[in-house]
C-alpha cells in the first residue's frame, strides 16, 4: 500500500530529494538545445517559482496554463507552478484559440506561461475569453530577446525557493481531457497522486532504474508525457529526453543519438517507427509502452520482428492520471492489455452494473490510489460509483484474470443485432500487405441499424479499386465471422487523429 506523508509537496519529492540524496550531478532532462542536471533543473525551478510568487503575485492555489512544447524549459515551468503550490493547467500544443478559451473559463486561470513560438493562439484565446479573468497576467518563455521573459525575470533569482507546505490532498493539476469527441472535461490531481502514479506502474511494469533514459512522444500537457517523460524518471534519478519535432524517423534518431532504454508513444508511431526500424541502432532500448489506443496484434508482431523487443501495452486514462492495467515479460499475453497494476482493481461490469466473471463484454470499472475528479462537471455522478471509475471502455476478463479491450464503450458497432468490436476488424485488416493503418466504425444505416465501414490507407505502391476492396472484405471474411466483415470499404490518403495519436472514429462515422 501507497503511504505518503500528510503534508507533501510533489516536487519536493521528486526534485529537492534528488538532489539531496546526492543526485545534482546526474542529467535529469535532455532537450534539442540544452541538458541539465537534477542541480540546473532545481535551480531552474526554484528561480521560476520565485517569479511566479514575487513578480507575478501568485498565491497558493492560484491556476496557471501552461503551453510549450516538449523541452527543458517547459518541464522547469510545471514543476515551478506545482513547487509553489500552484495548479498547473497544462494545455496540448495544438489547441486554437476557441479551445483555449474554454479551458482559461473553465479552469479559472489567474496566469499563463506560454512559449514563445505558441503566442498567437493565446493572443486569440485571450480576446476570446474574458481576459481581464487571467489577473495575474501572462509570461512568455523560451524567449530571447523579451527583457520581461519568464527566464529573464528569473536571472534576478538566485536563492533556494522553499517548497510550498502542501497537504497531500491539495490538488495540484488540472488536466484536460484530449475530447476525442465533445467538449474536454477537467480533471482534479493531488500531490500524492503525482508520487503514486510513479510509485505503479513504472515501479511495478517497467522496473525502471537510475540509468534508465526515457523518450517518447506524448506531449508534457497528456499525463502520458508529462509521467512518463518527465516524473517517473525524476523519481529513480534517471534522464528523461523530451524532443519537440517528432516523426517515427526522429524519434528513431534520437533513440540511437540519445541511447535511450524505454520509449513511450502510441500504436500509430510503433507501427511506422517498425518499417523503418532496420535503418537504426536500437540496441539501447529495454522497453516500449504502447498507450493511447487499442494495440493491435499486427503491430505488436511488427514491432517484435522488426527490433525483437516484446511491447508492454497499457491503459491509462487522464480521469485516472496514468496507466493502470499492463504486462510486461512473461506477464504479457498477446491480444490483452494485462492485468491491475499492483494498487489498482479492475473488473469488467455487466448490462445491470454487477461485476461479472470471465468471458463477458461489459464497462472497465477501476479504483485505486489514483482516480477521477472533475472539476465542476455533474458527470462525475455517473463516473465514480463507491470508488470505482466507470470508464467509457468495454472489456472482457479471461480465465486468468487478464483484461481484453473490445472498444470504447459508444464506440460498439450494432449492425443486424450483431455487437462488433471496431478493433477486432482492424486487427485482421492490418495484416493484409497492402494496409498501412485503418479505421472501423459503424455507418448509421436504415436497414441494419448500423453497417460496418472500414477506412483504409493503403501502403505506397498500392491502388485503391473496388478489386482492392472486394480483396479486403473476402480476407476479413476468411478470418473471422462473415457477418464482422466491412460492408463499405473506403480508402483514404490518411485517418483523423488526435495530437495524442487517438483515432477520431466520430469523424468517420459522420464526414
Ligand atoms: C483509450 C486505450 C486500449 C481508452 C492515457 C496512458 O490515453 C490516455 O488518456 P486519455 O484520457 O484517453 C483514455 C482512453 O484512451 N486507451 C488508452 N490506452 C489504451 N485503449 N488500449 C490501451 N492501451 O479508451 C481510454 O479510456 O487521452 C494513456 C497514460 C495516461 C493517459 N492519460
Amino acid at each position: 500500500e501507497l503511504c505518503y506523508p500528510e503534508r507533501l509537496n510533489c516536487v519536493a519529492e521528486l526534485l529537492d530529494a534528488a538532489v539531496a540524496r546526492g543526485d545534482g550531478g546526474r542529467t535529469a532532462v535532455i532537450g534539442e538545445h540544452e541538458t541539465l542536471t537534477y542541480a540546473e533543473l532545481l535551480a531552474r525551478v526554484d528561480s521560476f517559482a520565485h517569479v511566479l510568487r514575487e513578480d507575478m503575485g501568485l498565491v497558493t492555489g492560484n491556476r496557471v496554463m501552461l503551453r510549450g512544447a516538449n523541452n527543458p524549459a517547459m518541464a522547469a515551468a510545471v514543476l515551478a507552478v506545482l513547487k509553489a503550490g500552484c495548479i498547473a493547467v497544462p494545455t496540448m500544443p495544438l489547441l486554437r484559440g476557441r479551445e483555449l478559451a474554454t479551458i482559461i473559463d473553465k479552469s479559472r486561470a489567474d496566469a499563463l506561461l506560454c512559449a514563445a513560438s505558441l503566442r498567437t493562439e493565446i493572443d486569440a484565446a485571450l480576446d476570446i475569453a474574458d481576459g481581464a479573468n487571467v489577473g495575474r497576467g501572462t509570461l512568455f518563455f523560451n524567449d530571447p530577446g523579451n527583457a520581461r521573459s519568464l527566464e529573464a525575470l528569473a536571472a534576478r533569482h538566485t536563492t533556494p525557493f522553499a517548497p510550498a507546505d502542501s497537504a497531500a490532498d491539495d490538488v495540484c493539476l488540472i488536466s484536460f481531457t484530449s475530447g476525442t469527441t465533445g467538449i474536454p472535461k477537467g480533471t482534479m490531481h493531488f500531490h500524492r497522486d503525482v508520487l503514486a502514479i510513479c510509485d505503479c506502474f513504472p515501479r511495478h511494469t517497467l522496473g525502471s532504474k537510475p540509468d534508465d533514459i526515457f523518450i517518447g512522444t506524448p506531449p508534457l500537457a497528456f499525463t502520458f508525457g508529462l509521467g512518463g517523460l518527465l516524473l517517473f524518471p525524476m523519481r529513480v534519478g534517471a534522464a528523461g529526453v523530451l524532443l519537440e519535432k517528432l516523426t517515427p524517423e526522429t524519434l528513431l534518431a534520437s533513440i540511437e543519438k540519445y541511447r535511450a532504454t524505454i520509449c513511450f508513444t502510441a500504436p500509430t508511431f510503433y507501427r511506422q517507427m517498425a518499417a523503418l526500424a532496420g535503418k537504426y541502432d536500437l540496441s539501447s532500448l529495454r522497453e516500449t509502452v504502447s498507450a493511447g489506443e487499442a494495440l493491435p496484434l499486427p503491430t505488436r508482431d511488427a514491432w517484435k520482428a522488426a527490433t525483437g523487443l516484446a511491447m508492454i501495452d497499457g491503459i491509462g486514462a487522464t480521469e485516472i492520471l496514468h496507466i493502470f492495467i499492463s504486462a510486461a515479460g512473461e506477464d504479457i499475453r498477446p491480444g490483452a492489455t494485462g492485468k491491475p497494476i499492483p494498487g489498482y482493481q479492475a473488473c469488467v461490469l455487466d448490462a445491470q452494473g454487477k461485476p461479472a466473471g470471465p468471458g463477458v463484454v461489459g464497462r472497465l470499472a477501476v479504483k485505486g490510489p489514483t482516480g477521477c475528479r472533475y472539476l465542476a462537471d455533474e458527470r462525475q455522478l455517473n463516473y465514480v460509483v463507491d470508488g470505482w471509475n466507470l470508464t467509457g471502455d468495454a472489456y472482457e476478463m479471461d480465465e486468468e484474470g487478464y483484461f481484453h479491450y473490445r472498444s470504447r464503450t459508444d464506440d460498439m458497432i450494432i449492425s443486424a443485432g450483431y455487437n462488433i468490436a471496431g478493433a477486432e476488424v482492424e486487427d485482421v485488416l492490418l495484416r493484409h500487405p497492402a494496409v498501412a493503418e485503418c479505421g472501423v466504425v459503424g455507418r448509421p444505416d436504415e436497414e441494419r441499424g448500423q453497417v460496418v465501414e472500414a477506412h483504409v490507407v493503403l501502403k505506397p505502391g498500392f491502388e485503391a479499386s473496388p478489386g482492392m476492396a472486394l480483396e479486403l472484405q473476402n480476407f476479413v471474411k476468411a478470418d473471422i465471422a462473415p457477418y464482422k466483415y466491412p460492408r463499405s470499404v473506403k480508402f483514404a490518403d490518411k485517418l483523423p487523429r488526435t495530437e495524442t495519436g487517438k483515432l477520431q472514429r466520430f469523424k468517420l462515422r459522420n464526414p
